[in-house]
């Protein structure tokens, strides 16, 4: 096993990683920008090494810098978390060429992934269901109207190297479709430098349905069930939960089988998850993130995994710890993203934090790098805490949330916990009865 990690990340993940490198007994290696001196991550680690100005840019993203400080270090591998350098294959190359092992899929498969053009190609043969479109890229707007003709009104038109919603235009009618066309291409092009597009059949009001993988290096596959992730705004999630209120075992069993069949089919190592829209009792897949995600712990408090040691000991040649028939779904898990954000507006909130007190007692966990005294910095995303809470079914798990967040305090900046204590209280979020749109809706009913 690697005796020493570095963690190209910071914040609650480098947190999260630390912990896992320490049950293993590796030593680890954080790396922060000189506005993160005082940050958690680097307290704790047992060793530390700066690696630039504030701008991630010139720190957190500076490959050069990163691959420095392992080399000083004497670090064998390098945990990329997510964001940051996570899903960049050039990084994955690199760290490879220095002899490093990078704890993560292989770059082929994280090159793979980021064309959603290719992507779906590749799912599509590996067995997975797709949304109908196009198949490939279309090139001319004459193409566009042609095949939307086929798949039928409304249609989304997709930028191949989108993700996140940008360059993504829908057309209700032909008469839209030229419009979407040509504003999918500039957005595309000025967002990613890459202008091709692709058009599947728009789904009006589908659950964001993902399924987590895994593997390892000697053919071993496992799913760890579904995460629903429908409750967002602006494509940032905010509040996940697992198992869907929408699955039943039987449903949960298939699309999950289908998936780890799908990613055995693509040789694919490490942890992913496939991601899927489910409308009308259907699965259609839309994109594969090579990452592990930042709403990975519900699936961790359901199944008992460790999904980051298991990341560690497949980088590391190891087995799976365990078979699809060791895994077995217990209970319901919810996740909040606080955000240092006012709850109205959504701007940042960046500042000094004065009193923090955690939420704790059975079924609660926190997941967070803050402190009281703690500055947080205007330079990263505004993501400071994800408070996961479990219980034996929905409704204890619900309970449960609007217990610890009552408990929870966090003053001297601005925070999204007051927007979850109401959404705790929510008929229709209570229900499990929601969709990707019914965030944005329920806010602008308020406004
Ligand atoms: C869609 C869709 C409806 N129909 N595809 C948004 C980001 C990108 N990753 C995929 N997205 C969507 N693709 C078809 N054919 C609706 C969305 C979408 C969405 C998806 C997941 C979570 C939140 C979303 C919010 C708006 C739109």
């Amino acid at each position: 096993m690697f005796e020493k990690v570095l963690i190209a990340n910071r914040g609650e993940i480098a947190l999260r990683v630390h912990r896992a490198c320490k049950e293993m007994g590796i030593a680890t290696v954080a790396v922060h920008s000189t506005a993160d001196a005082n940050a958690m991550h680097v307290q704790l680690a047992d060793e530390s090494v700066c690696i630039g100005p504030p701008q991630a840019t010139k720190s957190y993203l500076h490959i050069p810098s990163i691959i420095t400080a392992a080399e000083i270090t004497g670090a064998q591998a390098i945990h990329p978390g997510y964001g940051f350098l996570s899903e960049n294959a050039r990084f994955a190359d690199i760290v490879e060429k220095h002899g490093l092992v990078f704890i993560g899929p292989k770059a082929d498969h994280i090159r793979l992934m980021g064309d959603k053009i290719a992507a779906k190609k590749a799912a599509a043969d590996a067995g997975m269901p797709i949304v109908p479109g196009s198949d490939g890229g279309v090139e001319t707007e004459d193409d566009a109207k042609k095949i939307a003709k086929k798949i039928g009104y409304p249609v989304l038109v997709k930028a191949a190297a989108g993700g996140g919603g940008r360059g993504m235009k829908v057309a209700r009618t032909a008469d839209d479709l030229s419009e979407a066309f040509s504003t999918a291409r500039a957005e595309a092009r000025a967002a990613f430098g890459d202008d091709s597009v692709y058009l599947e059949k728009y789904l009006e009001r589908p659950r964001h349905i993902e399924i987590q993988i895994i593997a390892d290096s000697h053919g071993a596959v496992a799913h760890l069930g579904e995460r629903d992730c429908s409750l967002q705004r602006r494509h940032q999630k905010i509040w996940e939960e697992a198992p869907s209120p929408a699955l039943n075992p039987d449903q949960r069993a298939e699309i999950g089988e289908i998936t780890a069949k799908a990613i055995k089919k693509l040789g694919y190592l490490g942890v992913g998850t496939v991601e899927y829209l489910y409308e009308n009792g259907k699965f259609y897949f839309i994109e594969m993130n090579t990452r592990l995600q930042v709403e990975h712990p519900v699936t961790e408090m359901i199944t008992g995994v460790d999904l980051v040691r298991e990341q560690i000991r497949i980088a590391d040649g190891a087995r799976l710890s365990f078979t699809q028939k060791d895994i077995k779904f217990h209970g319901c898990a919810i996740e909040c993203r606080i955000n240092a954000e006012n709850p109205v507006t959504f701007a940042p909130s960046p500042g000094r934090i004065a009193d923090y007190h955690a939420p704790g007692g059975l079924g609660v966990r926190l997941d967070s790098a803050i402190y009281a005294g703690y500055q947080i910095p205007p330079y990263y995303d505004s993501l400071i805490g994800k408070l996961i809470v479990h219980g034996r079914d929905r409704m204890e798990s619900l309970m449960r949330l609007r217990r610890a967040l009552d408990e929870m305090v966090v003053t001297g900046i601005d925070t999204t916990l007051p927007l979850f204590r109401r959404l705790a209280q929510e008929g229709d979020v209570a229900n499990g009865d929601y969709h990707i749109h019914w965030l944005e809706q329920y806010l602008n009913a308020e406004r």
